[in-house]
């Protein structure tokens, strides 16, 4: 049986990608039980790609003695996981604990320092082995990315779901970790695929089935519904995505504004999003959730000037600059405060944003406590058209020429040679001493 096909009737086998029958629960040609069947199989061509247990995995990659151990990333100064593997999980250890909780949990894990140059390395060969597929690639995080395979059979000679299948056996094969596919006709559904069957998953969403299966699950699965939102609607009697489903969309409207008409599409799987290889990038932010409210100026200070960092660097490793610097702040109450500024001119320098984002911190910190803090570039342009040097500023001009001198240095030796340590005269730049992980996304336009 030749194992690329054009039609894929009922399904296949995701270890040797022969063409299934439409029975039996083992594959007729290898005997494995990792079979892909679905009715609307060969119909799908939207998927959402994530990395298992991602930093976890590289580090098992790479020390193979590690491989049937509990492993956590996390540790160092902020104290807390990034990320455990599926052993460590089996115990209770998740992202974001602090650490000293996850040993409680899990006494035996091996605890390893993030190692984030590598990280980005592994991350970037899966992003490039993705766009050997299709050039509709967008990513959302340094493991994981919308992938838009529609078309593609004439290229790849068989359908997206076998192309997707070849492509998960292949990143174990050539990179050494594994990764979940899910498939759909729609972003919000391929997206939730992807961790159903986590890890080495495969799971899809078909159109037929999309509003049964959404109806038995809780709003927080709807993209956008955070906890505060979720606490909102639930206090409203609203908690699974059936209930949405039989609401109007004028009265979602009226009660919760664009929110509403988002949940009301939603919820019966309608989501028109395209994947946008520029990632459909309004904003490149980096935030941090603390694991104990702060209000000191200090204290923060030394935050933004690493999420700046964050943030700079997304732009500058993306080609791209912004000219508008907006810091976020979330209320122990959870009442967000968003506040912008417009810049000269376009900047991708850490030292910019963070300038322009503490002088917005200096008027909102007045003792409230806060639970969050974010620094975010928008109005984004290409890189090349940012930062001129600066005529007025001789300090800022010298920093501009210092930081580009360093980012040579990141480029040759990883981000590790230059991160800690440094000043530019606005704050320290050691990283979070609490909160979690600092977690850099794409923010993408609401739809
Ligand atoms: P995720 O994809 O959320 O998690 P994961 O890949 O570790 O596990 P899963 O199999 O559930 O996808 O995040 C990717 C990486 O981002 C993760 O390996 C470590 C890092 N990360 C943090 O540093 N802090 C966090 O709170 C989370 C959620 C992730
Ligand atoms: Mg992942």
């Amino acid at each position: 049986m030749s194992p690329i096909v054009n039609a894929l009737p009922h399904g296949f086998c995701r270890d040797c990608l022969t063409v299934q029958g439409r029975d039996g629960p083992r594959c007729a040609e290898c005997g494995s039980p990792r079979l892909a069947r679905h009715e609307e199989l060969a119909d799908l061509a939207i998927a959402h790609i994530d990395c298992d247990a991602f930093y976890a995995a590289v580090e098992k990659r790479d020390r193979p003695e590690l491989r049937d151990k509990p492993v956590i990333i996390g540790g160092g100064k902020r104290g807390v996981v990034s990320t455990a593997c599926y052993v460590a999980r089996i115990h209770g250890v998740k992202s974001a604990m602090p650490m000293f909780k996850a040993l409680k949990l899990c006494p035996e894990a091996v605890v390893v320092k993030p190692d984030m140059a590598k990280y980005s390395r592994v991350g970037r060969e899966v992003r490039e082995a993705m766009l050997r597929l299709t050039p509709l690639v967008e990513p959302l995080s340094i493991d994981e990315a919308f992938l838009d395979l529609s078309g593609t059979e004439r290229v790849h000679h068989a359908p997206p779901a076998l192309v997707l299948a070849r492509f998960a056996r292949d990143v174990e094969r050539d990179i050494g970790i594994t990764v979940s596919v899910g498939l759909s006709y729609c972003k919000f559904l391929a997206k939730i695929a992807s961790d159903m069957r986590k890890p080495r998953g495969f799971a899809v969403i078909g159109r037929a089935e999309a509003k049964t299966f959404l109806a038995a699950q809780p709003v927080g699965l709807i993209w956008g519904v955070g906890k505060a939102f979720a606490e909102t609607l639930a206090r409203d009697g609203v908690r699974s995505i059936g209930q949405l489903q039989t609401m109007e969309r004028d009265d979602l409207l009226r009660r919760y504004g664009v929110m509403g008409a988002r949940l009301f599409h939603l919820a019966r799987g309608e989501d028109e999003r395209r994947v946008d290889p520029r990632g459909d990038a309004k904003s490149v932010s980096a935030e941090t959730t603390f694991d104990s409210d702060i209000s000191a100026h200090d204290a923060l200070a030394p935050i933004l000037r690493a999420l700046a960092e964050k943030v700079s660097r997304r732009l500058k490793g993306a080609g791209i600059a912004g000219r508008v610097v907006t810091l976020k702040l979330k209320t122990a109450d959870f009442k967000s405060r968003t506040r912008a500024r417009t810049l000269a001119d376009p900047t991708r320098l850490a030292d910019r944003i963070h300038a322009a984002a503490i002088d917005l911190l200096a008027k909102e910190t007045d003792g409230t406590p806060f639970r969050l803090i974010g620094v975010g570039v928008s109005e984004l342009v290409d890189g090349e058209d940012a930062d001129p040097p600066d005529l007025v500023d001789e300090q800022a001009a010298r920093r501009a020429v210092a930081e580009a001198a360093m980012d040579k240095v990141r480029a040759k030796f990883g981000n590790r040679a230059v991160e800690t340590g440094i000043t530019f005269g606005h704050g320290r730049a050691a990283p979070p001493p609490t909160g979690k992980p600092v977690h850099e996304r794409v923010a993408a336009s609401v739809p």
